[in-house]
């Protein structure tokens, strides 16, 4: 039974109709100065916490409920004898609800020019008190610390005339969850302004656990970020499939930032595997843009994670028929794909995203290592500068397929190299890169160089172009822009990028041996520009 409730809250929104709403059900109103004077203007009738206490508010407010009278109501154990004896003895009335929100600190120290007394006198003592006094007496006692569930708790009042022992105990929980944030912005705001101290608190929850991590003997969990929003993979709806593994979602992240770096524009896909994009493309259609990242590595995609920035069509998902995909990320399906997906596999896993297109709120990126966690801001923007080092011009009509391929570049691990390709008017693939190799010298060689030539062998085949495969390899790799995410050491890579026929190359520059490296250029007839922005992704 609810038969005494205490308001006191700095945030008053729903404040009246909530007291309204206890006072029809004969409950009885105690409140602070404030709140009280705000219910009372509103006809509501309240005894001020002072005639409860026997004190008047003190200091400026610095104690008002702080006080045997309010916190032996909440604390005390109903069931126990020698509890309920002592309030008797003392005159302590019960309380059975306590609705408290708090002073606003967190909004108080994020204001420019913050005045460290004003911070002070906004860290809240008596209200956390209350809260956890209530939350710990949650067998009892109903704890509402956000605005937001007045109503449902006015509706279970009505309904049963009681709060349920669950709702009290997720209640508590919640409580107390507010309580540790609160103190955990006091203790990161005074570190800083009084001690010089960089404190850094990550606040998850809702872990779900994984069938494993990487591997089969690893355990693993996913957690949410508290109040994370934007398109991000946490905020993705999964409409069908088998839930995510671990792997999934590094991949399916990996597959989200890639599709959001090349933007909303244009209709892009990418395939991620192994944490790397091994297909990128845009195109005017969802098919065409899926079957040119296709062609980047058709081995590669099988077991892939396939995201888009489009809304998924029946001829994509047609399209992947007899094809083994792990994830589809999209903003949404037509009704017919979804279907059709459905029907492909039991365990494809469909995830909407419907704000995918909109822009990241995250700021910032963490990676954890052993025993310590490094922050950074997100790798934004592609270059600093458009500088032509070399003699032979860098053709401007190449710029948009540069950009592409830059942006394709950043999302690839180091040492990184992507070859990019305008395979249909402004539809740009990336037809292959090198990946994860500890010298760029390799990425170019073995993997970019070698892969393009793999991947156009299939398209060959597929098209039979009256020429030679080597002539067609030559004629493609002619129109290519290689992005290199580093500067290049050496010459050798641009004498192995010339070897293959490669002609454009971007490169932040910077090495002290680019003087060398641009005059092997000049001597291959290989243009390049410098972009003065490294993009390395560890
Ligand atoms: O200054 S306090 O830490 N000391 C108290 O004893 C106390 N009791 C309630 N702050 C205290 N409160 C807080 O006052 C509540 O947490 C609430 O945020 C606020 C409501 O004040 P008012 O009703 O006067 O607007």
């Amino acid at each position: 039974m609810v038969k005494r409730a205490l308001l006191s809250v700095s945030d008053k929104t729903g404040i009246v109709d909530f007291a309204r709403g206890l006072e029809k059900l004969d409950i009885q109103i105690i409140s602070t100065g404030g709140t009280a004077r705000m219910l009372r203007d509103a006809g509501i009738g309240v005894t001020d916490v002072s005639e409860v206490t026997g004190f008047p508010e003190m200091m400026g407010g610095r104690v008002k409920t702080l006080h045997p009278m309010i916190h032996g109501g909440i604390l005390c154990v109903r069931d126990d004898h020698d509890h309920m004896g002592e309030a008797e003895k003392v005159n302590v009335e019960l309380i059975d609800l306590v609705a408290v929100n708090l002073y606003p600190f967190e909004i108080t120290v994020s204001k420019e020019g913050v005045l460290l007394e004003d911070a002070i006198e906004n860290i809240d003592i008596g209200g956390p008190a209350m809260l956890r006094s209530a939350a710990k007496n949650y067998n009892s006692v109903t704890v509402v610390c956000d605005p937001d569930d007045y109503g449902s708790i006015l509706k279970e009042l009505r309904s049963s005339g009681i709060i349920s022992q669950k709702t009290r105990e997720k209640l508590a929980v919640r409580a107390f969850r507010h309580t540790a944030d609160y103190d955990a912005t006091i203790d990161t705001y005074l570190s800083r302004v009084l001690l010089d101290e960089e404190v850094l608190r990550m606040n998850f929850n809702g872990g779900v656990t994984l069938r494993y991590g990487e591997n089969w003997h690893q355990d693993a969990k996913f957690y949410k970020e508290v109040g994370v929003s934007g398109p991000v993979l946490a905020n993705a709806k999964q409409l069908h499939g088998k839930e995510l593994s671990y792997n999934n979602y590094i991949d399916a992240d990996n597959a989200l930032r890639t599709v959001k770096e090349l933007g909303p524009g244009k209709t892009a896909v990418t395939i991620v595997k192994h944490n790397n994009p091994c297909g990128l493309s845009t195109g005017n259609t969802l098919l065409q843009a899926l079957g040119a990242a296709w062609d980047g590595d058709p081995i590669s995609a099988y077991g892939s994670i396939i995201c888009t920035n489009t809304v998924f069509d029946l001829e994509s998902a047609q399209f992947l028929n007899g094809k083994f995909i792990e994830i589809i990320l999209a903003p949404g399906f037509e009704p017919d794909a979804l279907e059709y997906l459905r029907n492909k596999s039991a365990n494809l896993r469909l995830l909407e995203l419907p704000d995918l297109n909109e822009e990241f709120e995250v700021r910032d990126t963490y990676k954890y290592v052993l025993g310590g966690m490094l922050k950074q801001a997100r790798n934004m923007g592609i270059y600093e500068k458009w500088e032509t080092v070399t003699q032979k011009p860098f053709p401007e009509e190449l710029r948009a397929l540069s950009e592409f391929s830059l942006h394709a570049c950043k999302s690839v691990k180091s040492n990184a190299v992507t070859l990019a390709y305008e395979y249909s008017d402004g539809c740009y693939m990336m037809l292959s890169m090198g990946a994860g190799q500890p010298n760029r010298v390799d990425s170019i060689r073995k993997l970019a160089a070698t892969k393009a030539r793999e991947n156009l062998a299939v398209i060959y085949e597929r098209e039979k172009p009256d020429i030679s495969f080597d002539e067609y390899c030559e004629h493609i790799l002619s129109k290519c822009v290689m992005a290199s995410d580093a500067f290049f050491p050496f010459d050798d890579s641009i004498v192995h990028a010339a070897e293959n026929g490669i002609m454009y190359v971007l490169s932040p520059g910077g090495s002290i041996r680019d003087n060398e490296v641009i005059s092997t250029a000049d001597r291959l007839g290989v243009s390049m520009v410098f972009t003065g922005m490294r993009h390395f992704l560890h």
